[in-house]
């Protein structure tokens, strides 16, 4: 596909980072709009050019595409390079089965944090919330652990079949705000915010490891 694609993003966020990740894993070329803040006139641009006001969104010439999970859908089906879904029926209800896991565990359980992040909550508030999100976070990753344990022992390093797909970078992203690999964080304040107060918990060795071999994906932001 020749048209250059346009990715306008929240670079620092997991549903952003997730987009990153899938493009530079497939080696799209791709330029970025970096957007920053809420202000009512950005958001009115991103309904213009989307119709909706979220990021991430692609445009690839005339056609939109909007939504983390639609644009690795979209990429996995039109651009060649490695798959992020499966052609195996199995795999793809595996792969989808770890979407929904990271919708329904560890996006939940980080919401207290980032309340105390957005909400700019100090104190004993913001003690609370930051220990609430990490005890959730402790308990919800216990079955990437037990995974990643049982994949290494069939000699494979990712949650899926024995190379990345779309369910390690869904999980990845999201855990990454509890496990960025050393100096990483430095790369965003949101990122520094998290870092070291936000955690996996004891025994996360290889959700650990495997967010760092997710993230090795992801290009510095361009905003900085
Ligand atoms: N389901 C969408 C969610 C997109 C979303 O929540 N984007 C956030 C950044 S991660 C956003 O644009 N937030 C700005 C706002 O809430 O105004 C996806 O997976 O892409």
């Amino acid at each position: 596909m020749s048209t250059p694609i346009k990715a306008t993003l929240r670079q620092q966020t997991p549903n952003n980072m997730k987009v990153e990740i899938a493009l530079a894993y497939l080696g799209i070329e791709y330029e970025v709009e970096a957007i920053e803040g809420k202000e009512p006139e950005t958001i009115a641009k991103l309904v213009a050019e989307s119709g909706q006001p979220l990021t991430p969104y692609l445009r690839l010439g005339e056609t939109i595409v909007y939504d983390s999970s639609a644009i690795l859908r979209y990429l996995d089906a039109n651009f060649p390079g490695p798959r992020l879904f499966s052609a195996d029926r199995d795999e793809i209800k595996l792969i989808e089965g770890w979407e929904l896991y990271t919708k329904n565990e560890p996006m939940p359980a980080m919401g207290p944090a980032f309340s105390v992040y957005f909400g700019k909550k100090e104190g004993e508030e913001a003690a609370l919330g930051i220990a609430k999100a990490n005890r959730a976070l402790s308990e919800v990753t216990e079955q990437v652990e037990r995974r990643l344990a049982s994949q290494a022992e069939l000699g494979s390093d990712w949650l899926v079949g024995n190379a990345m797909t779309a369910a390690d970078i869904f999980v990845a992203s999201y855990l990454s705000f509890g496990a960025f690999p050393g100096g990483f964080a430095d790369r965003h304040p949101l990122w520094k915010w998290f870092d070291g107060k936000v955690t996996l918990g004891k025994g996360r060795e290889l959700t650990r490891a495997h967010v760092a071999r997710v993230l090795s994906y992801l290009p510095a932001p361009v905003a900085l």
